[in-house]
């Protein structure tokens, strides 16, 4: 373990977070932080990747140290071992976000069918664009268009086509570089698919193939599911604004309804989010003595709502138990990812309710209402019509929240960067030539108990930015970053002279909040744009990533297709991979002369900021740019 759980040690560098820690206690409650305590030690095999319950003959593992036997009973070494777990690991994120993706494009199709009257198309302009670029015929009616545009991206997660349409935003030596090594992702599933069957008993047993069909199938991720993931949630929902919202637990309002949405997707928040404004339902909350209906979203789904609609955001992945246990909360809406089962046991200690809502994923504890595109609407108005009949159930003297919240900018897509610039991408390139920023840098993922809740996050974008540095963020990353104030413009101050200056300029904080863990897409068609209009490929810009907090399978692939992309890419969390010495070289040196980028771990985030630095000015110094 990176961060041994420790009693003595803080939990985490938020008020908010330690007083309703302290309160969870009090009440006898258990948290994350309680469960993680109880599993220690935690397994050493495992920690290591040297585990396996790929099949029955199992379970096997190899100790690296001992006498014992050093393979598994098929036969797997250490290396094999390791390999299989990690890209199964990978295949599970990508499967996540794609799966995700495949949402959206079914209600866009029940769009353009008449079958959601929940929904509309709010961005014309991207349906037109992206329309183009499948192939849509130009002059078909707005419906009409996003049915064979919905039809295209099914398209996408088949084996018909031999490339996914997004790759080709990319500059052609990136795509020549995938092509050489046998990694340019062809359909989503189809490489999901092809990863799971590689690492069944039996089939690839070479780490190097296992760990390049990965690549493949972390970039059907990137440049696939998840881009259609954001892509058609811009079309459904409108492409973000900036947008000033609050942030921390201090967002629930002792005097109202809290509805809290929860997960990844913007499907059934949204269709709260339109209940919330029903006249009826805010006098029915009024005549039960509440003040009003106050939505709040964590983790991804509240980046969604936040990015697009200003909704406040109570906390990220860990703060999910606390939220319940300010005893504020009269629902937890939720739909799929990141969701802890525990929440169910949580809700029931106070007088809330916790409803699942995807057909895919139900919870102990939950009531489980199944959306669908055509239910929506109502599903929506049934929800936030409940929560306020239970504000009468409140118990007022179980409720504490704890802090007044922080403000925050958010909402910045690839687009308004792009208009906020001129329209012309040449502003920040020249920026970045003349050295007042030095480059830019993605920080995001998640939490994980075992980092100081979001010290990680905070304290390596807090030397970047000192830097000169700009941040793009996405995840439970950017909640901690808010959090921090990062995201206000008087945070300019905090930047080194150049970066604070080019903010003034454009009167942006230097922390830009780019949305939920699929918007990291926006990051790369940001860093692929630049590349394009710089004349190079992305591996020659002066950008990083970062993930000092990672918990999940799906960071693990956005931390792939970042590498895979060109960037390098330094993780706060080490991955199970030490148990072979083979991944463990492919991973932090193999990949530099086919890929142009690394991974690097380093756990002491103050140190992970001076290898993102070292490497910001070294590729400065290639491209013949002033370097310190
Ligand atoms: S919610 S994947 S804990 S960022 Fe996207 Fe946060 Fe990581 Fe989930």
């Amino acid at each position: 373990m990176d961060h041994p759980a420790s009693p003595d040690k803080p939990l985490s560098i938020h008020p908010d977070t330690l007083a309703i820690v302290d309160k969870a206690r009090a009440e006898g409650l258990e948290t994350v932080w309680d469960r993680a305590a109880a599993q220690e030690p935690q397994c050493g095999f495992c920690e290591l990747g040297l585990s396996c319950r790929i099949c029955v003959m199992g379970p096997c593992r190899i100790d690296p140290f001992g006498d014992s036997p050093q393979r598994g009973i098929c036969g797997a070494d250490a290396h094999i071992m390791v390999a299989r777990n990690l890209a199964r690991m990978i295949a599970a994120g990508a499967a996540s976000h794609s799966d995700h993706g495949r949402d959206l494009v079914e209600t866009l199709l029940a769009v353009s069918e008449s079958r959601a009257p929940g929904y509309k198309i709010a961005d014309a302009a991207k349906l037109d664009r992206l329309a183009a670029e499948f192939g849509v015929a130009a002059e078909l009616a707005p419906l009409a268009k996003a049915k064979e545009l919905a039809l295209a991206m099914m398209e996408e997660y088949g084996i018909k086509k031999g490339y996914l349409t997004f790759t080709r935003r990319l500059p052609a030596a990136r795509l020549e570089k995938w092509r050489t090594l046998g990694i340019e992702p062809r359909g989503i599933d189809w490489e999901v698919t092809e990863m799971m069957h590689r690492t069944h008993m039996g089939v690839d047993n070479d780490p190097v193939n296992l760990l390049v069909q990965a690549l493949r199938v972390a970039l059907s991720d990137g440049w696939g599911g998840s881009m259609i993931a954001t892509e058609v949630s811009d079309i459904l929902f409108g492409t973000p604004q900036p947008v000033a919202s609050q942030v921390n637990l201090g967002v629930l309002k002792a005097d109202q309804v809290n509805i809290i949405l929860h997960g990844h997707s913007p499907l059934v928040s949204d269709t709260v989010a339109q209940a919330a404004q029903d006249p009826q339902l805010l006098a029915r909350a009024r005549e039960l003595g509440a003040a009003g209906l106050n939505l709040v979203g964590l983790c991804c789904t509240g980046n969604e709502v936040l990015m697009r609609r200003g909704i406040p955001m109570a906390g990220n992945h860990l703060v999910q138990e606390l939220a319940l246990v300010t005893g504020a909360v009269e629902a937890m809406v939720v739909d799929y990812q990141c969701i802890m089962p525990s929440l169910g046991d949580l809700a029931a200690c106070y007088h809330t309710k916790f409803y699942s809502t995807s057909p895919k994923a139900k919870f102990p504890g939950a009531t489980h209402l199944p959306f669908s595109p055509e239910n929506a609407q109502a599903l929506g108005r049934q929800l936030v019509a409940q929560a306020v009949e239970d504000f009468a159930r409140r118990r007022p003297e179980r409720v504490l929240i704890p802090v007044t919240p922080v403000s925050q900018i958010s909402g910045f897509s690839v687009e308004v960067i792009q208009t906020a610039l001129g329209g012309t991408w040449d502003p920040l390139l020249n920026a970045i030539k003349a050295g007042q920023v030095r480059g830019a840098v993605g920080v995001v993922g998640c939490n994980n108990p075992k980092v100081v809740h979001d010290y990680g996050h905070t304290t390596l974008t807090r030397k970047l930015i000192e830097a000169d540095i700009l941040i793009l963020d996405t995840g439970c990353a950017a909640v901690a970053h808010a959090k921090a104030g990062f995201k206000q413009l008087e945070a300019a101050a905090l930047a080194g002279p150049g970066l604070r200056a080019v903010c003034q300029a454009l009167g942006i904080p230097p922390v830009l909040h780019m949305g939920s863990c699929v918007d990291n897409t926006r990051i790369i068609n940001l860093v692929a744009a630049l590349a394009q209009a710089l004349g190079v490929d992305l591996d020659q810009l002066p950008v990083a990533a970062a993930a000092p907090e990672w918990y999940s399978e799906k960071a693990a692939t956005i931390a792939s297709y970042a590498v895979a992309c060109g960037i390098y890419t330094v993780l706060g969390v080490t991955p199970p991979v030490l148990g072979s010495s083979a991944v463990t070289d492919l991973l932090l040196n193999g990949l530099q002369g086919p890929l142009g980028a690394t991974f690097a771990v380093e756990p002491d985030p103050a140190k992970a900021a001076d290898l993102i630095i070292n490497h910001v000015e070294a590729k400065r110094r290639a491209l013949g740019l002033e370097a310190r």
